[in-house]
């Protein structure tokens, strides 16, 4: 009797000691909307349904994995998910779900050219593209233009699909293990905004719909408490991609303001040089992606800014006098110190803020979020904290005893 006990007891034990812990996103991924598998927790959101480029900027369920529209990788994918959608009482009248999907080249055949894009706007090639029979025949059967492909449960498979022109829809997130990341301010701010945002490689972007002259537009990027904002730096095919998707999501927009001007008049119209990064408070760094449309620039001196024109993904310079939606940025600052005490190159600072009884840690996090703070002086006698900002002209910063310099390494 004892040893039956005793044995019921060890039994018991080794249940528990096999209870394995759950990972952060595991415990998270409960109810009959989410199920993991894999190393992914795929979240159906049945409602609101949406446009694809709207359920693309809209996998924020858990801050921290870098969330995207549905991959399907492979054959058990398909068909867990199929089920998952099924059994959450989407019928075939909901015939399809916004996956990653995206044909990132239409030139050559219909089901050539596929892969799972995601926020950042990278599309990564996919070899397993799993077509749905459709009655008529196999997909995809669509024009060109269709180059968006949800899933058609009904169809068993893919479906291709425009992406805005196929209205709203259901749509499916996936979370991975793989991606997980620490969560800044920036990414919680970011996902609170009610404009269209995403967050992607520490930058925030944000669509203002809005209309706005390029002077005003230029000073607008306030949404995020503290991080000061500018209109988007484009810099990559990715990122144009990132823009072209919120174009779409907010409107359509035809043409949005861009961070970059023609501020060396001297160099009027030409494609390479004269044009520069510029925020509210710096101007000095020269443009190096510009990917003009064939006949730009050619605006002479009097048209001293540039737009990003959608769907051609090219710049086109134009007068800054005309209200146009916008695009800001905001940086989530990784920056290393360098201590210096050049004092002789002081005078090219200008103090933007003080603060007296401030840590030495407090200054630093205090410069890192503001984006005009280049360097910082900081006296540990006095716990003073100045913030300064690099002057083009000369500065009105001096550094005074006891203080040191602190410089922003990047960017
Ligand atoms: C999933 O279901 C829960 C419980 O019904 C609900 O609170 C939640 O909003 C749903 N999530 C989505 C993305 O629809
Ligand atoms: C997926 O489902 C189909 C249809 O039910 C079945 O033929 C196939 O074997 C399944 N594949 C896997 C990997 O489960
Ligand atoms: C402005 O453009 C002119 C003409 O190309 C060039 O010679 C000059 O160096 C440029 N100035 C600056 C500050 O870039
Ligand atoms: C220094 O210059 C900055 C920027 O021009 C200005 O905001 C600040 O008020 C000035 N500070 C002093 C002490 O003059
Ligand atoms: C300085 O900061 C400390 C710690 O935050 C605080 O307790 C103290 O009251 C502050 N002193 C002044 C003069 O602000
Ligand atoms: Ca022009």
């Amino acid at each position: 009797m004892a040893l039956r006990k005793l044995f019921g007891l060890l039994l018991l034990a080794s249940c528990l000691l096999q209870t394995v812990a759950l990972t952060e996103l595991q415990s998270l991924c409960v109810g009959a909307n989410q199920t993991y598998l894999g190393s992914s927790c795929y979240v159906l959101h049945g409602t609101p349904r949406v446009t694809y480029s709207r359920a693309k900027v809209a996998c924020e369920d858990y801050l921290g994995y870098k969330g995207h529209l549905y991959h399907i990788r492979n054959a058990v994918i398909k068909n867990t998910t199929h089920q998952f959608i099924l059994s959450n009482g989407l019928t075939a009248s909901d015939m399809n779900v916004w996956t990653s999907f995206e044909q990132y080249d239409a030139n050559g055949a219909r089901n050539a050219g596929w892969g799972f894009a995601e926020r950042d706007g990278t599309v990564t090639p996919a070899s397993y593209v799993p077509w749905g029979w459709n009655g008529g025949g196999w997909e995809p059967v669509g024009p060109t233009s269709h180059t968006r492909a949800p899933y058609a449960p009904y169809y068993f498979g893919l479906n291709d699909a425009p992406g805005e022109g196929m209205g709203n829809m259901p749509f499916i997130c996936e979370y991975e293990e793989a991606n997980k990341h620490i969560v800044t301010n920036l990414e919680k701010s970011c996902a609170a905004l009610n404009r269209y945002h995403t967050y992607a490689n520490k930058k925030c972007y944000v669509m203002h719909a809005e209309l706005l002259a390029y002077s005003a537009a230029k000073v607008a990027c306030t949404d995020v408490l503290n991080y000061n904002g500018h209109l988007v730096h484009p810099r990559s095919n990715e990122q144009l991609n990132i823009l072209n998707n919120f174009m779409l999501a907010a409107g359509p927009v035809s043409e949005i303001y861009i961070g970059v001007e023609q501020t060396n008049l001297t160099a009027a119209d030409s494609k390479t040089i004269g044009w520069y990064y510029t925020t509210p408070s710096k101007s000095n760094e020269q443009a190096t992606f510009l990917p003009w449309t064939p006949t730009e620039p050619d605006g002479g001196t009097g048209s001293n800014n540039v737009i990003y024109i959608s769907g051609s993904r090219s710049f086109s310079d134009v007068p800054a006098t005309k209200a146009r939606a916008f695009v800001c940025v905001y940086d989530d600052i990784m920056y290393s110190l360098k201590v210096s005490n050049s004092v002789s190159q002081s005078s090219s600072f200008s103090q933007i803020a003080q603060t007296s009884n401030a840590s030495l840690a407090k200054c630093t996090r205090d410069c890192r979020i503001n984006q005009a703070c280049s360097s910082f002086a900081y006296s540990l006698s006095t716990s003073t904290c100045q913030l300064l900002a690099s002057s083009s002209s000369s500065g009105n910063f001096s550094l005074a005893a006891s203080f040191i310099m602190y410089t922003r390494q990047s960017p």
